[in-house]
């Protein structure tokens, strides 16, 4: 079967099996009728009136963190990272797949994009490749890592960037962005007045600096933004109404909490307003919110695919709703 794998019909019956991680195999004749019902059952139990897949929506491997991107081309594209089957730890992390829909219901994916040994600088023995970003200016895809250079990973972190002209393809290591924090988690957002700002940190220090015109490199020193309560790590910003967001993950023991903050100012201060997301059946939280087709959506990840092992995750997407003042309303967690 080829790499881009069409996954409508396995995230949304069953009816597919694996036969190994990354190969998928069809066990009995899927019915178009049938994948439409399990997406009509999914879109009831998250409260949606389109047909959507159900959750974990991608279900041949294990996949954590993602972020969330509509890009021109109309289709909304999930860059996630990649937990080891077996259970094994966060250090075994290794490459990158991409996965995107036209319609909440079929998702495609792309296959790998990057692995640590494409990364000339990276650690000897791989892993650590945690929770990426991605973002698009003036025709370039720039793909955005977390990954350490040397042995002691919480000394050397690095934030590496790849870039393509495709989204979902051709991605090449150009190195890492020089003069910032040994951190992980990026997020890169981009302001309607064509500025980038590179927010990333974890360990509990929320770090934000301005990106250069080039995407790759920073003005001056990161800063330390303030106003945020419990930040743990895995920043993620975006803009409403004119109005600033942040989610992050808390430090809840056993069950990591999604939290949000807003702000008139990219850098903040922030103003904390309270818990988006409850705990999940995974340790950690990570997450992303984006807009598509007329409907917000908040994409997280789960442990409910592999029955709780906190290292093999799965992401999640489920309907995010304002209120008449911004504010945003829990998100309900659905598994059908
Ligand atoms: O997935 C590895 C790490 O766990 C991420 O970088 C953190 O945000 C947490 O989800």
């Amino acid at each position: 079967m080829s790499r881009l794998n069409t996954l409508a019909l396995l995230s949304v019956s069953g009816l597919l099996a694996l036969s190994t991680f990354g190969q998928l195999a069809v066990t009995s004749a899927a019915t178009a009728a049938s994948a439409a019902t399990a997406a009509s059952a999914a879109s009831a139990a998250s409260g949606l009136s389109a047909p959507r897949a159900a959750n974990p929506f991608i279900r041949h491997m294990y996949t954590a963190d993602p972020s969330a991107h509509v890009w021109e081309d109309g289709r909304l594209y999930v860059y996630p990272s990649t937990d080891v089957a077996g259970g094994r730890g966060y250090q075994k992390m290794d490459g990158y797949h991409v996965f995107s829909t036209d319609d909440m219901v079929h998702w495609t994916d792309h296959g790998e994009i990057l692995h640590s040994r494409d990364v000339d600088w990276g650690r000897k023995g791989g892993g650590y490749m945690w929770a990426p970003d991605c973002a698009y200016k003036e025709g370039t895809y720039y793909f955005y890592f977390p990954h350490p250079t040397g042995p002691n990973a919480r000394d050397s972190w690095k934030i590496g960037i790849a870039t393509s002209q495709s989204p979902a393809s051709g991605f090449k290591v150009q190195g890492y962005i020089e003069g910032l924090e040994p951190h992980i988690d990026p997020c890169v957002f981009i302001d309607e007045d064509g500025q980038a700002y590179l927010y990333y940190g974890g360990f509990g220090e929320p770090l934000v600096a301005k990106l250069k015109a080039n995407m790759v490199e920073v003005e001056g020193p990161s800063m330390r933004m303030h106003g945020l309560e419990d930040f743990r790590e895995g920043a993620f910003v975006f803009k409403r109404e004119g109005i600033y967001y942040m989610i992050y993950p808390d430090n809840t023991p056993r069950g990591h909490q999604m939290r949000y903050a807003m702000s008139e100012h990219p850098m903040g201060p922030w103003e904390h307003k309270g818990i988006l997301l409850d705990k999940t059946s995974s340790l950690t939280t990570h997450g992303s919110v984006v807009a598509y087709k007329g409907q917000w959506y908040l994409f997280y990840h789960n442990a409910d695919l592999s029955g709780g092992k906190v290292t093999n995750r799965s992401i999640c997407f489920d309907p995010v709703t304002f209120n008449a003042d911004g504010t945003m309303k829990q998100v309900v967690q659905s598994s059908q």
